[in-house]
């Protein structure tokens, strides 16, 4: 039996997380998901990532957005602004219910673990999903107009600002989740999904011992490019890299990651690297279009992952 850790952002890395629900069991992997993007918004608790990989696994995302519910209205938003109030962050009438849901319980005295296993309980979700901590991460981008939250960049500033670096706000204190931890010394495979590394990823990476727990594991560790051709699939990552001065291809993506990693998922777009990075690298069809394109991927990464476990 497999037990595949995946790491996980938002919407990129959702599409493969649904791709790997649908080839394993629930209890062959566990999805670890980056808190860093989390903020209090109009009194509510938002967890942008958390939300979307429950919406995707339980086939209730929007795919025109991305993020957020399908068949989704906005009244309350409408009439918000009406009031004069903030409408920047687009917050549904249905997807607000989760907001509601999730504040509450966490007034009452849950943790957020147990929160989200109510939620995707209450949405049908057998597969397991978790924060990756129960203590606050804040993600402060840096940019040329000074640091700013994570959702006021991303969101509100339309990712415009040139960046020129990140913070994990409370990341030195906080504990990775136990969840977490307890499934490595039992996991046959790490798999980071094609999120944005310097957001998506390491906010998680930056929790005190989980990379060095993932190391101490000595078990395969795949990377999958969240950059194909010199572009992001999704998102402002091409557009970081180059704000960061460094090349926007998928082997610096491989470079970022540097020794955490036993394997790297390419796209046919970058089969010119195959065998050219100092990691074991395979070549599939990463531009994950429909359901099909996500479970094909899934199988990839499997096949590569159990090509490095036999090869040790
Ligand atoms: N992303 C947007 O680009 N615009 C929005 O108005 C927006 C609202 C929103 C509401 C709830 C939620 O869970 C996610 C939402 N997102 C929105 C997505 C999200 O902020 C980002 O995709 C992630 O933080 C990046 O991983």
């Amino acid at each position: 039996m497999r037990r595949i850790l995946a790491l996980t952002g938002g919407v990129g890395g959702a599409k493969l997380a649904l791709g790997l629900a649908h080839r394993l069991a629930p209890e062959e992997v566990l999805f670890a998901v980056n808190t860093g993007d989390d903020f209090t918004h109009l009194g509510f608790e938002i967890c942008p990532d958390l939300d979307t990989l429950t919406y995707t696994l339980s086939g209730l995302s929007n795919p025109e957005l991305g993020w957020g519910r399908v068949d989704e209205t906005w009244n309350f938003l409408d009439a918000l602004g009406a009031l004069g109030g903030d409408t920047w962050f687009r917050l549904g009438d249905r997807d607000l219910a989760l907001h509601a849901r999730r504040t509450a319980l966490l007034a009452a005295g849950a943790s957020r673990t147990a929160v989200t296993e109510t939620i995707t309980q209450a949405l049908g979700i057998r597969h397991r999903l978790v924060p990756m901590s129960d203590d606050p991460v804040r993600t402060i981008v840096h940019t040329a107009d000074g640091a700013m939250a994570f959702q006021h960049y991303f969101v509100r500033e339309r990712c415009a600002p040139v960046v020129t670096g990140f913070e994990f706000a409370g990341a030195e204190q906080a504990r990775p989740n136990p969840v977490i931890m307890a499934w490595l010394t039992t996991a046959s495979a790490v798999v980071i999904c094609p999120s944005n590394p310097f957001v998506s990823v390491d906010p998680l990476l930056a929790l005190p011992g989980l990379k060095a727990a993932i190391r101490a594991s000595g078990i395969p560790v795949v990377a999958v490019s969240p950059i194909v051709g010199g572009q992001a699939l999704k998102g402002p990552t091409a557009k970081m890299m180059q704000e960061l001065g460094v090349p926007s291809s998928a082997a610096e993506v491989a470079a970022h990651y540097d020794d955490l990693l036993t394997g790297f998922v390419l796209d046919h777009a970058d089969a010119a690297l195959h065998e050219r990075l100092p990691v074991a690298t395979t070549v599939t069809g990463t531009v994950m279009l429909s359901f099909a394109d996500r479970v094909s991927l899934a199988d990839s990464v499997l096949d590569f992952v159990d090509h490095l476990s036999a090869a040790g």
